[in-house]
Protein backbone atom coordinates (compact mmCIF):
# COMPACT_ATOMS: atom_id res chain seq x y z
CA UNK A 1 0.00 0.00 0.00
CA UNK A 2 1.42 3.76 -0.48
CA UNK A 3 2.05 6.32 2.17
CA UNK A 4 -0.99 8.11 0.92
CA UNK A 5 -3.48 4.97 1.31
CA UNK A 6 -2.14 4.61 5.11
CA UNK A 7 -2.42 8.53 5.82
CA UNK A 8 -6.21 8.40 3.59
CA UNK A 9 -6.92 5.36 6.36
CA UNK A 10 -5.66 7.51 9.28
CA UNK A 11 -8.02 10.53 8.03
CA UNK A 12 -10.60 8.23 7.46
CA UNK A 13 -10.90 6.34 10.68
CA UNK A 14 -10.65 9.76 12.92
CA UNK A 15 -13.69 11.35 10.83
CA UNK A 16 -15.30 7.29 11.19
CA UNK A 17 -14.78 7.88 14.76
CA UNK A 18 -13.71 4.18 14.37
CA UNK A 19 -11.33 3.12 17.39
CA UNK A 20 -9.87 -0.15 16.09
CA UNK A 21 -9.00 1.12 12.75
CA UNK A 22 -6.73 4.15 13.94
CA UNK A 23 -5.08 1.53 15.71
CA UNK A 24 -4.70 -1.04 12.93
CA UNK A 25 -3.58 1.72 10.14
CA UNK A 26 -1.20 3.59 13.26
CA UNK A 27 0.15 0.27 13.35
CA UNK A 28 0.78 -1.05 9.85
CA UNK A 29 2.07 2.37 9.26
CA UNK A 30 4.76 2.26 11.67
CA UNK A 31 5.41 -1.32 10.31
CA UNK A 32 5.86 0.00 6.76
CA UNK A 33 8.78 2.22 8.13
CA UNK A 34 6.61 5.66 7.35
CA UNK A 35 7.76 9.01 9.22
CA UNK A 36 5.53 8.86 12.29
CA UNK A 37 6.09 12.72 11.85
CA UNK A 38 4.13 12.08 8.85
CA UNK A 39 1.91 9.99 10.33
CA UNK A 40 0.44 12.56 12.70
CA UNK A 41 0.90 15.60 10.61
CA UNK A 42 -0.63 14.75 7.67
CA UNK A 43 -2.65 11.56 8.49
CA UNK A 44 -4.33 12.73 11.73
CA UNK A 45 -4.46 15.87 12.26
CA UNK A 46 -5.85 16.83 8.98
CA UNK A 47 -8.30 14.04 10.17
CA UNK A 48 -9.00 16.19 12.88
CA UNK A 49 -9.69 19.33 10.73
CA UNK A 50 -12.18 17.47 9.20
CA UNK A 51 -14.34 16.56 12.19
CA UNK A 52 -13.83 20.39 12.81
CA UNK A 53 -15.30 21.20 9.31
CA UNK A 54 -18.18 19.02 9.99
CA UNK A 55 -18.71 20.12 13.62
CA UNK A 56 -19.10 23.86 11.49
CA UNK A 57 -21.47 22.56 9.29
CA UNK A 58 -23.72 20.84 12.06
CA UNK A 59 -23.04 17.11 10.96
CA UNK A 60 -21.02 16.31 13.72
CA UNK A 61 -22.21 17.74 17.43
CA UNK A 62 -19.99 18.12 20.95
CA UNK A 63 -20.41 14.49 21.58
CA UNK A 64 -18.58 13.33 17.97
CA UNK A 65 -16.07 15.95 18.74
CA UNK A 66 -14.61 14.26 22.44
CA UNK A 67 -14.79 10.60 20.84
CA UNK A 68 -12.61 12.14 17.56
CA UNK A 69 -10.28 13.52 20.08
CA UNK A 70 -10.27 10.00 21.66
CA UNK A 71 -9.51 7.86 18.87
CA UNK A 72 -7.02 10.70 17.92
CA UNK A 73 -5.06 10.11 20.91
CA UNK A 74 -5.88 6.16 20.48
CA UNK A 75 -3.64 6.63 17.49
CA UNK A 76 -1.33 9.11 18.94
CA UNK A 77 -0.38 6.05 21.27
CA UNK A 78 0.60 3.53 18.80
CA UNK A 79 2.98 6.26 16.45
CA UNK A 80 4.54 8.28 19.55
CA UNK A 81 7.27 5.55 20.80
CA UNK A 82 8.24 5.81 16.88
CA UNK A 83 9.00 9.43 17.61
CA UNK A 84 13.10 9.93 16.46
CA UNK A 85 15.22 12.49 17.88
CA UNK A 86 18.16 12.75 19.60
CA UNK A 87 17.22 12.80 22.97
CA UNK A 88 20.36 12.31 24.57
CA UNK A 89 20.73 15.46 23.69
CA UNK A 90 19.76 18.32 26.35
CA UNK A 91 18.58 21.23 25.19
CA UNK A 92 16.99 22.79 28.06
CA UNK A 93 13.13 23.07 29.88
CA UNK A 94 10.74 24.00 28.13
CA UNK A 95 7.29 25.18 30.45
CA UNK A 96 3.96 24.60 28.26
CA UNK A 97 0.38 24.57 28.91
CA UNK A 98 -3.24 25.21 27.61
CA UNK A 99 -4.02 28.60 28.97
CA UNK A 100 -7.15 28.90 31.68
CA UNK A 101 -10.69 28.08 30.25
CA UNK A 102 -9.76 26.36 27.16
CA UNK A 103 -9.15 22.15 26.96
CA UNK A 104 -8.01 21.44 23.72
CA UNK A 105 -4.88 19.39 24.26
CA UNK A 106 -4.31 17.25 21.43
CA UNK A 107 -2.07 20.25 19.57
CA UNK A 108 -0.23 20.83 22.97
CA UNK A 109 0.44 17.53 23.67
CA UNK A 110 1.91 16.52 20.06
CA UNK A 111 4.69 19.26 20.77
CA UNK A 112 5.36 18.05 23.84
CA UNK A 113 5.98 15.05 22.89
CA UNK A 114 8.32 16.41 19.71
CA UNK A 115 9.62 18.39 22.30
CA UNK A 116 11.04 15.61 24.60
CA UNK A 117 11.97 13.31 21.56
CA UNK A 118 14.01 16.52 20.40
CA UNK A 119 16.05 16.45 24.02
CA UNK A 120 13.84 19.29 26.26
CA UNK A 121 13.11 18.73 29.33
CA UNK A 122 9.48 19.06 29.37
CA UNK A 123 7.28 20.73 32.39
CA UNK A 124 3.56 19.54 31.12
CA UNK A 125 0.77 22.00 33.07
CA UNK A 126 -1.81 20.92 31.51
CA UNK A 127 -5.54 22.18 30.08
CA UNK A 128 -7.21 25.25 31.92
CA UNK A 129 -4.36 26.49 33.67
CA UNK A 130 -4.45 29.58 35.11
CA UNK A 131 -1.67 32.86 34.58
CA UNK A 132 -0.66 32.53 38.13
CA UNK A 133 0.28 28.75 37.62
CA UNK A 134 2.17 29.28 34.69
CA UNK A 135 3.88 32.12 36.22
CA UNK A 136 5.24 29.90 39.24
CA UNK A 137 6.06 27.18 37.29
CA UNK A 138 8.57 29.80 35.27
CA UNK A 139 9.44 31.03 38.27
CA UNK A 140 9.99 27.76 40.10
CA UNK A 141 11.38 25.62 36.45
CA UNK A 142 13.26 28.90 34.88
CA UNK A 143 12.68 27.24 31.62
CA UNK A 144 14.26 28.45 28.50
CA UNK A 145 10.64 28.44 26.55
CA UNK A 146 7.51 28.83 27.37
CA UNK A 147 5.05 27.37 25.37
CA UNK A 148 1.15 28.30 25.24
CA UNK A 149 -1.61 26.44 23.58
CA UNK A 150 -5.18 28.00 22.88
CA UNK A 151 -8.11 26.90 20.70
CA UNK A 152 -10.63 29.09 21.73
CA UNK A 153 -10.79 32.69 20.35
CA UNK A 154 -12.17 33.84 23.81
CA UNK A 155 -9.26 32.38 25.92
CA UNK A 156 -6.55 33.99 23.71
CA UNK A 157 -6.81 37.29 26.16
CA UNK A 158 -5.31 34.71 28.61
CA UNK A 159 -1.67 34.23 26.59
CA UNK A 160 -1.68 38.01 26.53
CA UNK A 161 -2.48 38.39 30.56
CA UNK A 162 0.54 35.53 31.09
CA UNK A 163 2.78 37.94 29.20
CA UNK A 164 2.03 40.84 30.64
CA UNK A 165 2.24 39.40 34.23
CA UNK A 166 5.74 37.85 33.25
CA UNK A 167 6.64 41.84 32.15
CA UNK A 168 5.49 42.80 35.78
CA UNK A 169 7.36 40.19 37.31
CA UNK A 170 10.84 40.77 35.41
CA UNK A 171 10.77 37.14 34.74
CA UNK A 172 9.84 38.41 30.62
CA UNK A 173 13.68 38.69 29.39
CA UNK A 174 14.34 35.44 31.12
CA UNK A 175 11.87 33.19 28.66
CA UNK A 176 11.65 32.97 25.23
CA UNK A 177 7.06 32.41 24.36
CA UNK A 178 6.19 30.42 21.56
CA UNK A 179 2.57 30.69 21.29
CA UNK A 180 0.42 27.89 18.94
CA UNK A 181 -3.51 26.84 18.44
CA UNK A 182 -5.31 27.45 15.21
CA UNK A 183 -6.77 31.06 15.88
CA UNK A 184 -3.44 32.81 17.01
CA UNK A 185 -2.23 34.18 14.57
CA UNK A 186 1.38 36.05 13.84
CA UNK A 187 -0.60 39.71 14.18
CA UNK A 188 -1.79 38.18 18.09
CA UNK A 189 1.67 36.85 19.05
CA UNK A 190 3.32 40.12 17.70
CA UNK A 191 0.69 42.53 19.16
CA UNK A 192 0.76 40.88 22.88
CA UNK A 193 4.59 40.59 22.64
CA UNK A 194 5.11 36.72 22.10
CA UNK A 195 8.42 35.89 20.34
CA UNK A 196 6.71 33.46 18.00
CA UNK A 197 3.50 31.91 16.94
CA UNK A 198 3.61 28.46 15.25
CA UNK A 199 2.09 27.16 12.57
CA UNK A 200 2.11 24.03 13.60
CA UNK A 201 3.77 21.14 15.65
CA UNK A 202 7.14 20.79 13.75
CA UNK A 203 7.56 24.56 12.94
CA UNK A 204 7.17 25.53 16.52
CA UNK A 205 9.74 22.82 17.67
CA UNK A 206 11.69 23.74 15.20
CA UNK A 207 12.13 26.90 16.36
CA UNK A 208 12.54 26.08 19.62
CA UNK A 209 15.85 23.78 18.85
CA UNK A 210 17.42 27.12 16.76
CA UNK A 211 16.33 29.62 19.87
CA UNK A 212 18.44 26.61 22.56
CA UNK A 213 21.29 26.54 19.92
CA UNK A 214 22.07 30.01 18.90
CA UNK A 215 22.09 30.61 22.51
CA UNK A 216 24.73 27.69 22.94
CA UNK A 217 26.64 29.27 20.51
CA UNK A 218 26.78 32.80 21.78
CA UNK A 219 27.78 31.71 25.21
C1 LIG B 1 -11.24 18.11 19.22
C2 LIG B 1 -11.97 19.39 19.53
C3 LIG B 1 -12.56 19.51 20.79
C4 LIG B 1 -12.41 18.45 21.88
C5 LIG B 1 -11.04 18.65 22.55
C6 LIG B 1 -10.46 17.36 23.10
C7 LIG B 1 -9.03 17.52 23.51
N1 LIG B 1 -8.64 16.65 24.42
O1 LIG B 1 -8.29 18.36 23.06
C8 LIG B 1 -13.61 18.80 22.82
C9 LIG B 1 -14.80 17.98 22.40
C10 LIG B 1 -13.39 18.59 24.31
C11 LIG B 1 -13.89 20.25 22.43
C12 LIG B 1 -14.59 21.11 23.24
C13 LIG B 1 -14.97 22.40 22.84
N2 LIG B 1 -14.72 22.98 21.66
CO1 LIG B 1 -13.50 22.23 20.35
N3 LIG B 1 -12.67 21.56 18.83
C14 LIG B 1 -12.05 20.45 18.56
C15 LIG B 1 -11.57 20.42 17.09
C16 LIG B 1 -12.55 19.56 16.28
C17 LIG B 1 -10.18 19.90 16.84
C18 LIG B 1 -9.06 20.57 17.67
C19 LIG B 1 -7.85 19.67 17.63
O2 LIG B 1 -7.56 18.95 18.58
N4 LIG B 1 -7.15 19.62 16.47
C20 LIG B 1 -5.99 18.74 16.26
C21 LIG B 1 -4.75 19.36 16.88
C22 LIG B 1 -3.54 18.45 16.68
O3 LIG B 1 -4.54 20.57 16.19
P1 LIG B 1 -4.26 21.96 16.96
O4 LIG B 1 -4.83 21.94 18.30
O5 LIG B 1 -4.56 23.07 16.05
O6 LIG B 1 -2.67 21.89 17.16
C23 LIG B 1 -1.74 22.00 16.10
C24 LIG B 1 -1.20 23.43 15.95
O7 LIG B 1 -2.18 24.41 16.20
C25 LIG B 1 -0.03 23.46 16.87
N5 LIG B 1 -0.19 23.85 18.29
C26 LIG B 1 -1.25 23.80 19.10
N6 LIG B 1 -0.94 24.24 20.33
C27 LIG B 1 0.37 24.59 20.31
C28 LIG B 1 1.20 25.12 21.29
C29 LIG B 1 2.53 25.40 20.99
C30 LIG B 1 3.42 25.94 22.04
C31 LIG B 1 3.01 25.16 19.67
C32 LIG B 1 4.43 25.43 19.33
C33 LIG B 1 2.18 24.64 18.67
C34 LIG B 1 0.87 24.35 19.01
O8 LIG B 1 0.48 22.13 16.85
C35 LIG B 1 -0.55 21.17 16.56
C36 LIG B 1 -0.05 20.18 15.54
O9 LIG B 1 0.43 20.81 14.40
C37 LIG B 1 -11.63 21.95 16.72
C38 LIG B 1 -11.83 22.27 15.25
C39 LIG B 1 -10.55 22.69 14.56
N7 LIG B 1 -10.62 22.76 13.26
O10 LIG B 1 -9.55 23.01 15.19
C40 LIG B 1 -12.77 22.43 17.63
C41 LIG B 1 -12.83 23.90 18.11
C42 LIG B 1 -11.44 24.38 18.47
N8 LIG B 1 -13.67 23.82 19.29
C43 LIG B 1 -14.50 24.81 19.37
C44 LIG B 1 -15.45 24.97 20.41
C45 LIG B 1 -16.40 26.16 20.26
C46 LIG B 1 -15.50 24.11 21.51
C47 LIG B 1 -16.47 24.19 22.70
C48 LIG B 1 -16.74 25.60 23.24
C49 LIG B 1 -17.76 23.50 22.26
C50 LIG B 1 -18.92 23.60 23.21
N9 LIG B 1 -20.01 24.12 22.69
O11 LIG B 1 -18.81 23.22 24.37
C51 LIG B 1 -15.77 23.28 23.75
C52 LIG B 1 -14.81 24.09 24.65
C53 LIG B 1 -14.23 23.30 25.75
C54 LIG B 1 -13.14 24.11 26.43
N10 LIG B 1 -13.48 24.86 27.47
O12 LIG B 1 -12.02 24.08 25.98
C55 LIG B 1 -14.31 25.80 18.21
C56 LIG B 1 -13.56 27.06 18.64
C57 LIG B 1 -14.09 28.32 17.99
C58 LIG B 1 -13.27 29.48 18.41
N11 LIG B 1 -12.46 29.97 17.50
O13 LIG B 1 -13.34 29.93 19.51
C59 LIG B 1 -13.62 24.92 17.16
C60 LIG B 1 -12.72 25.69 16.19
C61 LIG B 1 -14.77 24.18 16.39
C62 LIG B 1 -15.65 25.14 15.60
N12 LIG B 1 -15.34 25.34 14.34
O14 LIG B 1 -16.56 25.67 16.12
N13 LIG B 1 -13.33 20.55 21.23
Amino acid sequence: MSAEKYLESLRESIVNLDFGAVVKAAEEAMAEGLDPNLVINEGMVPGMAIVGEKFERGEYFLSELVVAAEVMKEGLKVVTPYLKGDSAQKLGKVVIATVEGDHHDLGKNIVSSLLRVQGFEVVDLGVDVPTERIIAAVREHQPAILGMSALLTLTMPKMGEVITTLKETSLRGKVKVILGGTPVTDEFAQSIGADHRAANALEGVKKCVEWVTSQERRN
